[in-house]
């Protein structure tokens, strides 16, 4: 089958392809490019279920096939869940070399056993007219300094414990077995194949 994913970001068309054949799922996928969807989507929602939602909404007015997207962030204990939802655009110039820059200020004085965190996705569907949104997250810890070279958002800032390495210095595969994204993905397979049944 064919599927539209609505989002701009590569890094996650990359691990969202990689995702859905590693779970099974046999889905070409289509970029907003290839339907030629150029609208601005205004994500105001207050969770990253409904901002991945309001994505597959938005494209859904101009396509009528199945669309898939991702809402997906980084939320810090110390900082009461920060910068969450807000992730993309925290230090507010959609860069990613900024946004953990004010992240690293932000914990500056903060011991490791305080600096927890977890990287959540959101993963939402509109399959035959009918919404579907599932959730995958991913434990760790914010690194007193970035390490590795992947230069996909926070990766670089984000350990993960049992392997000692941040999702940067980790392999594709490696990341893709373990992260956020990846059990958001698994629940989504589970999903669609309870709806062959
Ligand atoms: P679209 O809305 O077009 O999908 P976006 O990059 O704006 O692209 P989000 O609104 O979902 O996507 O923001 C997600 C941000 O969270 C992203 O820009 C990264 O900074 C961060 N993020 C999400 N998943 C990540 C991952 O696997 N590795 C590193 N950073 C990640």
């Amino acid at each position: 089958m064919k599927a539209v994913l609505a989002t701009k970001n590569k890094h996650k068309t990359g691990e969202v392809a990689a995702l859905l054949s590693r779970f099974g799922l046999d889905v070409e996928l289509l970029t907003l490019k290839d339907i030629d969807f150029n609208d601005e989507i205004i994500e105001d929602g207050e969770t990253f279920e409904e901002n991945a939602l309001i994505k597959c909404r938005a494209v859904s007015q101009k396509y009528n096939g199945m669309i898939i997207a991702d809402d997906s962030g980084i939320c810090v204990d110390a900082l009461g869940g920060e910068p969450g939802i807000y992730s993309a655009r925290y230090a507010g110039d959609g860069n990613d070399d900024s946004n953990n820059k004010k992240l690293l200020e932000k914990l500056i004085n903060v011991p490791r056993e305080k600096r927890t965190a977890r990287f959540v996705c959101a993963f939402a569907a509109i399959v035959d007219g009918n919404e579907y949104v599932v959730r995958g997250e991913c434990e760790g810890i914010i690194a007193p300094q970035k390490r590795g070279s992947g230069d996909f958002g926070y990766d670089p800032l984000f350990e993960y414990v049992p392997s000692g390495k941040t999702f940067a210095e980790m392999t594709e595969d490696e990341k893709n077995s373990v992260s956020h994204r990846a059990n958001a993905l698994k629940a989504f397979a589970e999903l669609m194949k309870t709806l062959e049944k």
